[in-house]
């Protein structure tokens, strides 16, 4: 098996993980210099932006703004804390955020307040002039650093070895994974899904052919599957360090799904005594949680979906009624706030923010648009035109099937 040098990521530590749980239900946006000094390493800035306090960020920030008029488009993905989602000029889940970006080509330069693959996948759906800035160049994402390219593509060079003369398999990547891993699965007949239309994404891939390698989110691959009516016996996890992914070349054989060993931290989290303490507190609440969460919790909640479905449900629900919701928690929170007559809480009683989201925070976003106002863009994503044209393929497919 090919060894390869890895690109460098900045990890997701432990400490950064733990370092902004909280018990109590808000998360204020403290001095960027405070939130630094619990150890965690993101991007350096000019020193004067991390001692602004929030006033003064906010004043900057309008009149950046103001400044820059048209030229620049906010986006806030929905696990944006309240402080930096209240700048945006749109909010969303991934893809629609990338979508909106690439219908207003007055907008040179579109700021995601997001994570690195979702600047990323503006990049790709964007028009040439067009250019995506990422406040803090750190903000990754873990789930997505879980599948590095230079391992999928031994994973897939493996996997033809073992396949390529028993039927082969469809590669099928979650829209929280790099550039390279899309342009792959355009390269090799497959495509992208978003946790809306996994479902839909991967009866397409069975009708190409008979197994998925799915990535690189091994809960949204299984959930998806088992509604389809996959059972777990036709389901191979694959781990990256080990040969074969840990699998014997007839357990892959046998597989309709294998499945990239990466989860996400925050739906990971949440667990079936979370629900059962729900439902004992309130015995009529619905538990709506996300795809990304385990098996087990998915299977014992009431229903599951997208970012964009829990925001449409609870939106849409009635006065009154009760939700227990496992996701990121300022997507929760907001949800809370903006629906005062419904009972809105985490499953989790600790509040763990999506740690890479977090590093948003507004002393970046106000950074890079005085950046911009001086004439200067910094933390251009971009991708490669090769990387671009591959994506698109895979992304292409996806959107045919809507
Ligand atoms: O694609 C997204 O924005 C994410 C991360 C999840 C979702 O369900 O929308």
């Amino acid at each position: 098996m090919a060894i390869r040098v890895r690109q460098p990521v900045v990890p997701i530590t432990e400490i950064e993980h733990a370092a902004f749980c909280k018990t109590e239900d808000q998360l204020p946006a403290k001095p960027l210099a405070e939130e630094l000094s619990v150890n965690v390493r993101w991007q350096h800035l000019p020193e004067q932006y991390l001692h602004y306090t929030a006033e003064e960020l906010d004043r900057r920030i309008h009149q950046a703004r103001q400044k820059l008029g048209k030229s620049v488009t906010i986006l806030g993905h929905h696990y944006q804390r309240e402080e930096v989602i209240k700048y945006a000029d749109f909010q969303g889940d991934s893809f629609l955020l990338s979508q909106e970006a690439a219908s207003r080509p007055e907008a040179r330069y579109i700021v995601f307040c997001g994570v690195h693959f979702m600047a990323e996948t503006a990049c790709i759906l964007c028009a040439p002039h067009q250019q995506v800035i990422l406040p803090n160049i750190t903000a990754g994402c873990s789930m997505a650093d879980m599948a590095p390219i230079e391992d999928v593509e031994d994973a897939w060079e493996d996997l033809q070895g073992v396949l390529s003369s028993h039927g082969g398999i469809v590669p099928i990547t979650y829209m929280n994974s790099v550039a390279r891993i899309k342009a792959l699965c355009g390269r090799h007949g497959g495509a992208v899904c978003t946790s809306s239309n996994a479902g839909k994404v991967l009866e397409w891939a069975f009708q190409q052919g008979q197994r998925v390698l799915f990535l690189p989110d091994q809960h949204l691959g299984r959930n998806t599957a088992l509604k389809l009516g996959i059972p777990l016996e036709q389901m191979v996890v694959w781990n990256p360090f080990r040969p074969l992914g840990g699998n014997t070349p007839e357990q892959l054989r046998q597989a309709k799904m294998v499945l990239w060993q990466g989860h996400c931290s925050v739906h990971t989290r949440f667990t079936v005594k979370q629900i059962e303490a729900a439902r004992a507190r309130y015995p009529d609440v619905t538990v709506l949680v996300h795809p990304e969460c385990t098996m087990e919790v998915v299977q014992a909640a009431d229903q599951n979906g997208s970012t964009e479905y829990i925001r449409k449900v609870i939106n849409e629900a009635p006065a009154g009624s009760k939700w227990a919701v496992g996701t990121e928690i300022s997507l929760v929170n907001r949800l809370a706030i903006n629906n005062p007559d419904k009972t809105i809480f985490c499953l989790d009683p600790v509040i763990c923010p999506c740690s890479t989201m977090y590093r948003i925070h507004p002393a970046y976003l106000l950074w890079v648009l005085e950046e911009l106002a001086a004439g200067r863009v910094v933390n251009q994503i971009t991708v490669p035109a090769d990387v671009r044209r591959d994506a698109q393929v895979a992304l292409d497919r996806m959107l045919a099937l809507r």
